[in-house]
């Protein structure tokens, strides 16, 4: 099993690499632009294309292999998660910012296994062994803090009145500051070192945040649903802290709102 593990970790090292050079070099490609969800969530054929050159690598690696890709279920393919391994892949995470060249970009491939045991399951990550190594000086003093967090792309009203609300409620706790870096990975592993003391978000996708919860859980950080409870993967709300001491203040500012699941059949989306 320990060579297997190793033999997907270096596969999944590989290929992410791989996709960020394709990345790297299309940024001063002229860019299609196209659209999705809504006139902001913007999708390029470089998204497209890394996401099929990701998952035909892995396929010929890894046969058996099942997918989640952001492009892929833009094109109507599912986006169930069985305990079948599945690598979850968000070709381009902030791909607005690569539009407009804002080279905080992030290109993410994820494998995901669970293994079933009797009396439940287990599951290992196999790429964020990173952070590890990273010592981190925990500030556990809202007061003090940076957060993280982004607009999204959703322009209904309401649902941008939830997050201007939320906003509100956490400038004026006070907090040193509040960031976004245009892109979920990002701010999960900005997170992760200890750069922002935590980052929420509602609106974003499982493939915007399969990497970052896997990178944060094991540079020890806290991960929970933006009312409180366990994470739900397919539930398009995170927040991500340092400690639990930060994570339940932020979470007591958010003013909670439930964007269509992304594991929900199409009409009900
Ligand atoms: C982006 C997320 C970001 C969110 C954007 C978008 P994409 O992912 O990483 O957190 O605010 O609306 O969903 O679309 O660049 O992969």
């Amino acid at each position: 099993m320990a060579d297997f593990l190793q033999n997907v970790m270096d596969h999944a090292v590989a290929v992410a690499r791989k996709a960020g050079e394709v990345v790297c070099s299309a940024l001063s490609d002229e860019r299609k632009i196209m659209t999705k969800s809504s006139a902001v969530d913007l999708v390029t054929q470089t998204d497209q294309r890394v996401e099929q050159l990701i998952i035909q690598s892995v396929k010929e690696k890894f046969p058996s292999h099942r997918f989640i890709g952001e492009e892929s279920v833009a094109a109507g393919e599912s986006c169930i998660l069985t305990d079948e391994p599945t690598w979850i892949i968000d070709p381009i995470d902030g791909t607005t910012n690569f539009v407009h060249t804002w080279r905080w970009v992030w290109s993410t491939a994820v494998w995901r296994i669970k293994c079933s045991r009797p009396g439940g399951g287990r599951e290992r990550s196999v790429t964020a062994r990173l952070c590890r190594f990273l010592s981190r000086q925990l500030l556990s003093d809202i007061h003090q803090a940076i957060i993280a967090t982004e607009f999204g792309s959703n322009r209904d009203l309401k649902a941008v009145d939830h997050i201007f609300f939320s906003l509100r409620n956490i400038l004026t706790l006070p907090v040193h500051g509040v960031r976004g870096a245009g892109t979920a990975a990002v701010n999960m592993c900005l997170v992760a070192l200890g750069c922002v003391e935590a980052y929420y978000e509602i609106g974003i996708h499982v493939w915007d945040i399969a990497a970052g919860l896997l990178i944060v859980s094991e540079a020890g950080g806290v991960l929970m649903d933006v009312t409180g409870g366990d994470v739900d993967l397919m539930s398009r709300r995170i927040v991500a802290a340092n400690n639990k001491t930060i994570a339940e203040k932020v979470i007591e500012q958010i003013d909670p709102f439930t964007p269509p699941r992304d594991d929900a059949p199409p009409l009900d989306k």
